[in-house]
């Protein structure tokens, strides 16, 4: 078995696996070159040929532990018709979510059959990796906030209200989201992908008493959906900038491991998730950009902080573009011990 596959069922390795959260991606020039040959980045995500490429282009540079599928987690909006389109320089749009009856009614099989290209991406992928291969999808609350406020990189104004003064209809919403996200992931599992990953990266911020509800709750059904269909790949949960709940996430949704943002402290990790689950994070993607001593030292000192338990190195959120490829080259020589220009003939 991988270390990667190891780390995630409980076992320490002499040295952490270690992936990058948005490893494919625009900080690469042949990802910018790959992308031209796509008119937009939808159909990038939909052509299994441009998807498989993008994900082995960072293997070929750094001996990553594992590969993440090349997909965006709004892909299921779009196949839900909330009309989303990319527009450059302005991140994704969508047609804002007027009520939840406008989500209610899709067809299982009108959403797969949308998203049946990233099946075959998967499939494809599946023939030819050298190491596991992580299936993913946006968490419902994250989801849903995009399909209410109809655009990223918000302050969630929207979908925070709803929680309290139409809590039913957002209800409505995740629990939909829930449904069409379990058959999502179901799909990528049976397709062929080693482990799973949730990214909540909109969870930072709710009152306890509203993560229950919009977090926790939809996060535990979806996952123990997917448990009750037979699926045991390991799920990895990201719900970012959840600071303290990171205990009661880990401990009330089922997931088998938990992913730690930039901010996330040590010692609440110790405290609060349960001893010997895994961790994955946490090291800040501007010192990736910065490169450096700096860099090194933070990645050790990642290392030394949950040395106690499984840790598989990554980022505390995804690579930004502006950072040097000879940067990754550098970090990921310091964790793997493997030296500088060794990767995988893929
Ligand atoms: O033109 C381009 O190349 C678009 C840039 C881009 C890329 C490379 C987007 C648009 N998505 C992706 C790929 C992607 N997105 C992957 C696979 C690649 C990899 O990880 O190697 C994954 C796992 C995601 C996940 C994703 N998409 C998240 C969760 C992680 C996080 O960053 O918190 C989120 C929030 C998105 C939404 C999204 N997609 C793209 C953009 C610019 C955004 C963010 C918009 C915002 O500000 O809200």
């Amino acid at each position: 078995m991988s270390d990667f596959l190891k780390t995630l069922a409980g076992e320490k390795t002499a040295r952490p696996p270690v992936w990058l959260m948005r490893q494919a991606g625009r900080y690469l020039p042949e990802y910018r070159e790959l992308r031209t040959r796509a008119k937009d980045f939808l159909d990038f995500c939909y052509s299994p040929s441009l998807s498989v490429e993008a994900t082995l282009q960072p293997l070929r540079r750094y001996p990553f532990s594992a590969a993440i599928l090349f997909a965006d987690i709004l892909l299921i909006l779009d196949a839900m018709d909330r009309g989303l389109r990319f527009e450059t320089g302005e991140g994704p749009v969508l047609n804002p979510l007027e009520k939840a009856s406008d989500m209610e009614g899709l067809a299982s099989s009108h959403v797969q059959s949308r998203l049946s290209p990233v099946m075959e991406t998967v499939s494809r992928l599946k023939a030819k990796l050298p190491v596991p291969l992580i299936g993913f999808a946006g968490s419902p609350w994250t989801v849903g906030v995009y399909a209410i406020e109809g655009r990223g990189g918000t302050d969630k104004r929207e979908p925070r209200l709803w929680a309290y003064t139409r809590p039913e209809e957002l209800k409505v919403v995740l629990d939909v989201l829930v449904d069409h996200t379990a058959d999502y992931l179901q799909a990528q599992v049976d397709a062929g992908v080693d482990a799973l990953m949730l990214f909540d990266s909109w969870a930072e911020g709710l009152p306890e008493s509203v993560f229950e509800w919009t977090v926790i709750e939809p996060t535990r059904r979806l996952v123990s959906v997917l448990r009750e269909r037979g699926v045991t790949v390991p799920i990895i949960g990201f719900a970012r900038g959840c600071g303290g709940l990171v205990g009661r996430y880990a401990r009330e949704t089922g997931i088998n491991a938990v992913g730690m943002d930039t901010g996330q402290i040590a010692q609440v990790i110790h405290d609060f998730v349960p001893q010997g689950m895994p961790v994955q994070g946490q090291l800040d993607p501007l010192a990736l950009i910065a490169g450096g001593r700096n860099m090194i030292e933070q990645a050790d000192t990642i290392m030394e902080a949950y040395s106690d338990r499984p840790l598989i190195f990554n980022l505390g959120h995804g690579i930004q573009p502006p950072t040097p490829p000879e940067h990754v080259a550098e970090l990921i020589a310091h964790v793997t011990g493997i030296p500088k220009g060794k990767a995988y003939d893929v």
